[in-house]
C-alpha cells in the first residue's frame, strides 16, 4: 500500500529521466543503419512476427502500438524493421539492455582516435566496448555510462532498466547562488526547448504554433528563456529554472557519450517529476512549477498513476466515480480513509494535491533480480515434472530450472562485481484450474531466505512452487495450468565493509535479519522489476553465503550468548571478508590457503574447529511436513565441508586479524592444540564449540 509522507519544507528540484523507446535504441546502437527507420523490437516468441516490447517514434508516427504483434505492426507500417530479442535458454535475454543503461563506454571521440587498433570490419563510429571486457588497447579512456553521467549533479536512484530519479537541489541552490539563470551569457538551446507546464503552451495556443516551423520554435526559445531567467520569480520556481539548465546538460551529455535519448520531467517532487517526463517525448523535458499542479492533476487519467493502475483504481473509478487524479479533491481526507483505511487515505488526499514527500534514494544499482518467462494459450505448463511432454518442455520444473539458473548467475555476477547479497527468494506465478471453467486465479507467491548456488535455488524454487500449487488447488482435486512463471532475487544488501554497518547487518537492523523462519506471502507490491538477468555460478560457497552464515549463527547462537561479544566478532568477519573478497573467493578457499581443509570424508576429531556451516546447512531448510512447508534446522555438525584441522590454520592468518581478537584466537588455537577435549571459558571457543551447538 501507498505511504504518504509529507513534503520537506524546504524547495526541492527533482527530476525524473527516462530513455526513449529503449530496447530500440539499442538495438539502433547495434546497428546504426536502422536509425530513423520505423523499428521495434519482438519478442523471443515469434507467433504471429512476434509480440512487440519497444517501438520507435519513427514507427508510433503510422500507428504502431507495443500490445501489436509483429504482423499487426506490418500491415500498419510495411516498411517496420523488426529486431528480434536476443534469445538464451529459450527465454528473452535481456542482458544487452540491461547493461546498455550502466556499461562504462569508450568515448566514441577517443575511438575515432584510434580507428585502426579496432576490428576492422565494424564501423567504429558506433563501436562501444565495456571496459571489464579488458580489452587491451594501447590507450583506454574511459568515460561513464547513462547512469554514471545522471548521477554527477545529485542524488541518483535507478529506478528501473531505463528510468532514473535525480534529486538537484543542491546543485540547483548552487548555480541559483553563483550563476543564476539571468545572469548566463547564453542558455544551452536544449533547455530553451524545454516545456514548462502552463507557460509554454500559452505560447503556443497564442501564436496558434505549428511545430515545423522555425519561426515559431525561436519564439519558443524566446519565450522559454523569459520564464527561466525571471527575476521577479519565487525561489522555487528559480530553482527549478536551474534544474532545467542542468537536466538539458545531463541529457546532452548522454546523447554526446552513449547515443541514446532521454526524456525527462523536472518538478519539486518525485510523482510531479514522473509525471512530467512523458508528457514531451521524445528527446525532449518538461517542468512542472507549483502553480500548474492543478492544471495538470485536474485531466490526469487516475489509473494512469503510479499505484493506480491496478485494484484500488479500479475501486476509485467504480465505487467513487473517480476519474481523473483531480476527480480527487471532491473528497475529504476523512472520506478518502473510511473507504480505504488511514494510509491510503491520506496518500490519495496528497496526489490529489501533488504533495509527495518521497525522497529520490541514492541507489545506482538494481533493488532486485527477476526473471521470468510466460506460458500463454497451449503453451500452459500442465505438469510438474516432465513425463509425457518431455521434449516439449511443458513442464514447470523445466523452466525453473532454467530461471533459477539465470537468477543463480545473475546475483553471483551481482555479489562479484557490485559486493551485494541477496537475500530473499521469492517465486511468483499465474496459473488457472482445469475444473470446466478454467477459473484463473492469482497464484499465490512464496518467498524463502534465498541460498545461493544454482542447485539450491531450482531446490527451494520448487518447494516454493509446490507450496503454492497446494495453497493454489486447496482442497479441490482439480488439475492446473501454469501461464507464467517468475522467479527473483530481492532483499539485496551491500556485504558491509565497517564495523557500523556490519553489526547492523547481523544485529537485526536490517532487512537480511528479518528472515522468515517460514515461507512467507509476497505483498501484490513486490512485483519483479524490469530487471531480469543471466548469468553462471559454480556451486561453491562464496564469502555472500558466508555472510549469510555469519549473520545465521550470530542470530542462532552470538546475539543472546554473552560469550562472544556482537562487535568483536564483528570486527574479526570484518576482516575476513576483506581476505575473502581481496583474492579469496570463497571462505574455503580462505581455509583452504592454509591448506587446513578436511574433505567431507575425512574424520575430524576432537581438534576441530566450526567457524561457520556452509550456506545448505546453516540456512533455515524447507521441508514440506504434509500440511505445508515448515523450517527446521539442520545441525551445523553434519557439515562436515567446514571442519579443518586446528593444527593446519596458518598463523599469519591470525595476524591479519584485528589486534583486539589476535590474541584472543590464539589463546583459543593453542587450547584446542593442546586439549582432545575443547577447552571451556574462552570466548569464541565457546561459541564455536561443537558441544554447545549439538
Ligand atoms: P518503457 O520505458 O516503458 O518504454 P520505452 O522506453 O520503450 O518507450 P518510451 O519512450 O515510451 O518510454 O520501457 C523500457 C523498456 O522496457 C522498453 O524499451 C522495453 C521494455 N519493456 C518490456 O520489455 N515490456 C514491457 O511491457 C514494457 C512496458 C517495457
Amino acid at each position: 500500500m501507498p505511504i504518504a509522507r509529507p513534503e520537506p519544507q524546504n524547495a526541492r528540484v527533482i527530476a525524473h529521466v527516462d530513455m526513449d523507446c529503449f530496447y530500440v535504441q539499442v538495438e539502433q546502437r547495434k546497428q546504426p543503419e536502422l536509425r530513423g527507420l520505423p523499428t521495434a523490437v519482438v519478442q523471443y516468441n515469434s507467433w504471429k512476427g512476434g509480440g512487440l516490447i519497444a517501438v520507435s517514434y519513427e514507427a508510433r508516427k503510422y500507428g504502431v502500438k507495443r500490445s501489436m504483434r509483429g504482423d499487426e505492426a506490418k500491415n500498419v507500417c510495411p516498411t517496420i524493421q523488426l529486431v528480434q530479442v536476443p534469445v538464451s535458454r529459450g527465454k528473452a535475454d535481456l542482458n544487452v539492455y540491461r547493461d546498455a543503461g550502466s556499461e562504462r563506454v569508450f568515448p566514441l571521440s577517443s575511438y575515432l582516435d584510434f580507428p585502426r587498433v579496432g576490428p576492422d570490419n565494424l564501423q567504429v563510429t558506433y563501436l562501444h566496448f565495456q571496459i571489464e571486457e579488458g580489452l587491451t588497447w594501447a590507450a583506454k579512456p574511459t568515460l561513464p555510462g547513462v547512469i554514471f553521467i545522471l548521477a554527477t549533479k545529485g542524488r541518483c536512484e535507478r529506478a528501473s532498466i531505463d528510468e532514473v530519479y535525480l534529486d538537484l537541489t543542491d546543485a540547483a541552490e548552487q548555480m541559483l547562488s553563483e550563476t543564476p539563470p539571468e545572469k548566463l551569457e547564453a542558455i544551452d538551446e536544449e533547455a530553451l526547448r524545454s516545456h514548462v507546464l502552463g507557460f509554454s503552451e500559452d505560447f503556443e495556443v497564442a501564436n496558434c504554433c505549428s511545430s515545423s516551423s522555425v519561426e515559431d520554435s525561436r519564439g519558443q526559445e524566446e519565450h522559454v528563456r523569459q520564464w527561466l531567467c525571471r527575476s521577479d520569480a519565487d525561489h522555487q520556481d528559480k530553482l527549478l529554472a536551474c534544474g532545467a539548465i542542468i537536466v538539458a546538460q545531463l541529457r546532452m551529455e548522454v546523447l554526446k557519450e552513449t547515443m541514446f535519448t532521454c526524456s525527462a520531467g523536472i518538478s519539486h517532487n518525485k510523482m510531479l517529476a514522473k509525471l512530467a517526463s512523458g508528457m514531451h517525448k521524445p528527446a525532449q523535458q518538461t517542468i512542472v512549477p507549483s502553480s500548474s499542479v492543478k492544471e495538470l492533476l485536474a485531466s490526469f487519467p487516475i489509473k494512469k498513476m503510479k499505484q493506480l493502475g491496478g485494484k484500488l483504481g479500479t475501486s476509485l473509478q467504480c465505487d467513487l466515480g473517480v476519474s481523473t487524479v483531480g476527480d480527487l479533491l471532491r473528497f475529504t481526507e476523512e472520506k478518502l480513509q473510511e473507504h480505504y483505511g488511514i494510509r491510503t487515505g491520506t496518500w490519495l488526499w496528497n496526489i490529489a494535491r501533488g504533495i509527495n514527500g518521497d525522497e529520490v534514494q541514492g541507489r545506482l544499482l538494481p533493488k532486485s533480480h527477476g526473471c521470468g518467462k510466460t506460458f500463454p494459450g497451449p503453451q500452459a505448463l500442465r505438469t510438474i515434472t516432465s513425463v509425457r511432454f518431455a521434449t516439449l518442455n511443458f513442464n514447470v520444473e523445466h523452466w525453473l530450472n532454467e530461471l533459477c539458473e539465470e537468477l543463480s548467475e545473475r546475483i553471483q555476477h551481482d555479489l562479484e562485481k557490485n559486493r551485494r547479497v541477496a537475500h530473499t527468494l521469492t517465486l511468483h506465478a499465474r496459473a488457472f484450474k482445469v475444473d470446466g471453467l478454467h477459473t484463473n486465479k492469482k497464484f499465490p507467491s512464496k518467498s524463502c531466505p534465498l541460498r545461493y548456488g544454482t542447485a539450491k535455488i531450482q531446490e527451494d524454487a520448487r518447494k516454493l512452487f509446490d507450496f503454492g500449487l497446494r495453497e493454489y488447488l486447496s482442497l479441490q482435486n482439480t488439475g492446473w495450468g501454469v501461464t507464467s512463471i517468475a522467479i527473483s532475487a530481492s532483499k539485496i544488501l551491500a556485504v558491509p565493509s565497517g564495523t557500523s554497518s556490519i553489526l547492523k547487518f547481523f544485529n537485526g537492523s536490517c532487512p537480511s535479519s528479518t528472515f522468515s523462519k517460514e515461507l512467507t506471502d509476497v505483498s501484490a507490491e513486490d512485483h519483479l522489476s524490469k530487471e531480469t538477468a543471466d548469468a553462471s555460478v559454480e556451486d561453491s560457497l562464496s564469502f555472500s553465503t558466508s555472510a549469510s552464515v555469519v549473520s545465521s549463527l550470530v542470530r542462532e547462537h552470538g546475539a543472546n550468548s554473552g560469550i562472544l561479544t556482537l562487535e568483536s566478532f564483528s570486527m574479526w568477519m570484518q576482516e575476513f571478508l576483506q581476505l575473502v573478497l581481496h583474492g579469496k573467493h570463497s571462505i574455503m578457499d580462505f581455509f583452504r590457503g592454509s591448506n587446513s581443509f578436511c574433505s567431507s570424508s575425512q574424520v575430524c576429531d576432537g581438534n576441530e574447529i566450526y567457524p561457520g556451516a556452509n550456506g545448505t546447512e546453516s540456512e533455515k531448510q524447507l521441508n514440506y511436513k504434509g500440511d505445508g512447508y515448515q523450517s527446521s534446522h539442520i545441525d551445523i555438525q553434519q557439515s562436515a565441508t567446514w571442519r579443518f584441522n586446528v593444527d593446519d590454520v596458518d598463523a599469519s592468518v591470525v595476524d591479519e586479524l584485528p589486534p583486539e581478537i589476535q590474541q584472543e584466537i590464539r589463546e583459543w588455537l593453542h587450547s584446542s592444540k593442546h586439549a582432545n577435549t575443547v577447552k571451556r571459558g574462552s570466548t569464541i571457543d565457546r561459541y564455536f564449540s561443537p558441544v554447545k551447538r549439538s
